[in-house]
């Protein structure tokens, strides 16, 4: 070889080594009311969750990845806008008849993607509310998911357990029809109508606390409704029909980027996964749905397989808050739990400020750019649209999330740290820095027995050092009150943010 030609060979070894791997297809697969302790990887036990694991072992897996609040509607709202949802009024649980929370025209993380090029989609689970406020479910459904930067939509409007109990594709309800016309009431009782608590005898599953008013496939609801008999859901196939809408958005647009959002309905209640699933996990149907989202999980990365995208296509899969038992049915969570801790090592669950209300399973995969491994980082799905955001050159999109953080290398195994400080948030707040963590003094119970939740109130401040003493059982405010007040001033800046 001459020595010119050696050269040129070098020039071009470089510059392809140099050169940034292209923006991946993304994946954010996002699962209800999942425990960081619900997961093989995470430490449940071996077989559960046998696709998860694989994407653990195949990707990087987050061991202080945090949802941004401890309840669904709040995640989501934060998830797709990158602002703590706590800064806005009405971004708390919302009914099934709520309008649309975030402002069409805002920048999302599903406008970032479109913007550059991407196919977007959002299917599964919505509840960030529909419509302006006047929403006739029989006629035009917007604005919606598609006002807000997604190309196309195959969404249920808020929960399993909330009525309207049907899905919407696009701008319309599935199977509508004219002559059956639908009536969503939150309130008052629809006369004439069913419900939970009227008329138990019709029912399959059976309310532990609320949940007692439509009824729905045998299951009573919270909230009202009537008509749309062909358009209502089953509950066992809703798995199956959600993973099937993704599928075939993934394989529809395999020849070019896409972005695809599967929020699914399992593990939230009610827990009724498909025939196929129940009795699998020995926990009863909490477990079965856990088997069930891990089955949606397995569709996913076998379509990326067979489809030839697995290697250009960035898989995030976590969780919009954590886990709980009883959370309104008699489906025997509780009873047969055994030695299952859905909250793995953390104290509390959905609802609380203790660590499991938001520290939830995080894995990113991406074969051609992410080795696997672990990482310790702090981590936020606030931060998903800013992160998003400079992985497919949108930066100029950051600065409209105002809590949003480019934490991309932190994302991608670059960074060990991630985030200085994240705010977390269960009716209040708490803050993280490093190991140590700070919930602030406040009223209200500390024990929620209905849902048997350790809410993290007391009248105390509370400082936890959370390397020593990830349970959060040793108060050591007392220990160290230069500390707490470094977190206090940490918190009192975020919540002051313009
Ligand atoms: C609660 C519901 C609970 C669940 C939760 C929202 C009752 C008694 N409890 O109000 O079952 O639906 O709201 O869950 O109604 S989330 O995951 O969507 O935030
Ligand atoms: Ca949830």
């Amino acid at each position: 070889m001459t020595r010119h030609a050696s050269i040129l060979t070098l020039a071009i070894l470089l510059t392809t080594s140099a050169a940034p791997a292209a923006p991946p297809n993304v994946v954010v697969i996002y699962a209800d009311d999942l425990g960081y302790g619900d997961v093989g990887a995470y430490g449940a036990k071996a077989g559960l969750t046998p696709n998860l694991d694989r994407l653990a072992r195949e990707g990087l897996k987050f061991t202080d990845a945090h949802a941004s609040s401890a309840t669904c509607t709040p995640s989501r709202y934060a998830i797709l806008t990158g602002e703590y949802p706590w800064r806005k009024q009405g971004t708390g649980v919302l009914p099934g008849d709520a309008k649309l929370i975030i402002e069409p025209g805002r920048t999302t993380l599903a406008t970032v993607f479109r913007d550059a090029g991407y196919r977007t989609a959002a299917v599964g689970k919505w509840h960030l509310g529909l419509g302006d406020g006047s929403l006739d479910w029989n006629g035009a459904i917007k604005p919606g998911p598609l006002e807000v930067g997604f190309d196309e939509c195959f969404i249920m409007a808020a929960t399993g357990d909330r009525v309207p109990c049907v899905y919407v594709r696009d701008h319309e309800v599935v199977n509508r029809d004219p002559a059956d016309p639908i009536q969503v009431r939150y309130g008052e009782p629809i006369a004439g109508e069913p419900t939970g608590k009227a008329n138990p005898e019709m029912l399959r599953l059976h309310p532990s606390h609320g949940h007692d008013m439509a009824i729905v496939d045998g299951v009573s609801r919270i909230g009202y409704m009537k008509g749309g008999k062909k358009a209502r859901w089953h509950d066992e196939t809703m798995a199956e029909t959600f993973t099937d809408e993704a599928v075939g958005f993934l394989k529809r647009n395999k020849d070019r980027p896409f972005f695809l959002y599967l929020a699914t309905h399992d593990v939230h209640v009610p827990r009724l996964p498909h025939p196929r699933f129940q009795g699998k996990s020995g926990m009863g149907p909490r477990g079965d749905a856990i088997v069930e989202f891990d089955w949606t999980v397995g569709e996913i990365l076998r379509t990326l397989d067979e489809e030839g995208l697995a290697d250009d296509t960035l898989v995030v899969f976590t969780s919009d808050n954590g886990p709980v038992v009883d959370d309104g049915y008699r489906d025997e969570a509780v009873a047969k739990l055994g030695g299952h801790k859905p909250a793995g090592p953390f104290r509390g669950g959905k609802y609380s400020k203790f660590e499991g209300g938001t520290r939830v399973p995080f894995i990113v995969r991406w074969p051609a750019k992410v080795r696997p491994g672990e990482s310790h980082a702090l981590v936020g799905q606030v931060d998903f649209l800013a992160t998003f955001a400079a992985l497919v050159g949108r930066q100029d999109a950051i600065p409209t999330a105002p809590d949003a953080q480019d934490h991309l290398r932190a994302l991608l195994g670059e960074d060990p740290n991630g985030r200085e400080t994240l705010i977390e948030h269960a009716n209040g707040l708490a803050v993280r820095r490093g190991k140590w963590k700070f919930i602030p003094a406040s009223g209200g119970r500390a024990f929620n027995p209905a849902t048997a939740t350790e809410t993290g109130n007391d009248e105390a401040p509370q400082l936890y050092d959370l390397d020593a003493d990830p349970g959060e059982t040793r108060n050591l405010a007392a220990d160290h009150p230069e500390i707490l007040d470094s977190l206090r001033a940490d918190l009192a800046k975020a919540r002051n943010l313009p």
